[in-house]
């Protein structure tokens, strides 16, 4: 009997020994210790052993289920932390390191073409000395028509369709809004521009969105002129597209300007031989500027006797899409991942 107890001792922790998972150590642990185990099965003969032998019987095969047991547990830990430092070594993520492969390169996330241009804006702007003010997208009648010299029932708010709030609120119809808070918050001589997101209840087409971007500018001064206005937005335009383009100057009509114009620019999706961007015209609107009217001076609390000033009003998609030579301002809000991929 002894013989086959050192056996099995021998031959279970040999097993254990070269045992490489858990799982094998769990087939041991039943081979020899579970119910129908062989060493189990011993200790529960040992009332057929004669008296004087089972003590000593007994007590060594205690002492090897013992051993056996602990050389389980050494084993199973020894095993968890190899186990645990491989799957570490497979999982460790050094952030420092470079990307690898150029397809991760390609998939890392990149700022939206407007977000892109609209930021290189305000680095021209900030460069000649503007300051970059914000306002809110919810506006309210006061700021996006009233304080614009545009009362109640001034026809001139059916040139911007809008949706409103049943509040009486109104999304902003365009950033020009932001000329008031401007005038609100800083005192003259003062050179501000406001990007953001307007909205029209419009339908859309290939140069038409209801949800599309703007920057508004404003400089205020004494003495400020057509000249001046002039100079800015062909200083604007020369630095976005890095060289000179065609643009021309036509009479508009805005309530919080006078006089006020038009800014168009030479189609450069078909080079001016007609498209359905510059709707065959061969011109792109982009730029509604003149110089600021008194009323809305005298409204931000400004003396239009002692201060002049220009305004524009940027349409930020379309700048965007002569810029890139995109065809469809409904590329921009498409969320096409092969659109976005290009800049
Ligand atoms: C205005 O929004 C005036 N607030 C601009 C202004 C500011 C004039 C300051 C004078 C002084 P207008 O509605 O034309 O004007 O829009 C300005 C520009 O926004 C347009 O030239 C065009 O580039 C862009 N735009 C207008 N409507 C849309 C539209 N539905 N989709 C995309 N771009 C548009």
């Amino acid at each position: 009997m002894e013989h086959q107890l050192a056996e099995i001792r021998a031959t279970a922790l040999s097993a254990i020994q070269s045992a490489d998972s858990i799982d094998i150590l769990e087939e041991i642990r039943i081979q020899y210790l579970g119910r129908k185990g062989s060493l189990t099965l011993i200790l529960r003969s040992l009332g057929n052993i004669p008296a004087e032998r089972r003590a000593s019987i007994g007590k060594l095969s205690n002492q090897y289920k013992n051993e056996i047991e602990s050389g389980l547990e050494d084993k199973k830990n020894e095993l968890s932390k190899t186990i645990g430092s491989d799957l570490l070594r497979k999982q460790l993520i050094d952030v420092t390191l470079d990307s690898e492969s150029a397809t991760e390169r390609e998939n890392l996330g990149r700022l939206h073409p407007i977000s892109q241009i609209q930021y290189e804006i305000e680095d021209i702007f900030t460069s000649m000395g503007f300051e970059i003010l914000d306002g809110p997208e919810v506006e309210t009648d006061y700021y996006n028509f009233e304080a614009l010299n545009m009362p109640r029932h001034h026809p001139a708010r059916d040139m911007q369709d809008t949706f409103w709030t049943e509040d009486g609120n109104l999304l902003r119809t365009h950033t020009s809004a932001i000329q008031i808070r401007g005038m609100e918050k800083v005192s003259p001589p003062f050179r501000i521009v406001g990007p953001g997101r307007v909205f029209r209840y419009e339908s859309t087409d290939a140069s038409h969105e209801n949800t599309f971007y703007q920057v508004e500018g404003m400089m205020v001064d004494r003495e400020i002129t057509v000249a001046h206005l002039i100079f800015v937005m062909k200083q604007l335009l020369k630095e976005i597209f890095q060289r000179d383009v065609a643009v021309r100057l036509r009479p508009g009509y805005f309530p919080f300007v006078e006089p006020g114009f038009e800014l168009d620019i030479h189609c450069l999706i078909c080079d001016g031989a007609g498209c359905s961007v510059c709707k065959q015209s061969g011109w792109v609107e982009l730029l509604p500027c003149g110089l600021v009217h008194p009323n809305v001076l005298r409204m931000g609390g400004i003396n239009p006797e002692e201060w002049s000033g220009f305004a524009f009003g940027l349409g930020l998609n379309r700048l965007v899409m002569m810029k890139y030579g995109i065809n469809d301002i409904r590329h921009f809000l498409s969320g096409d991942i092969r659109f976005l991929k290009q800049f």
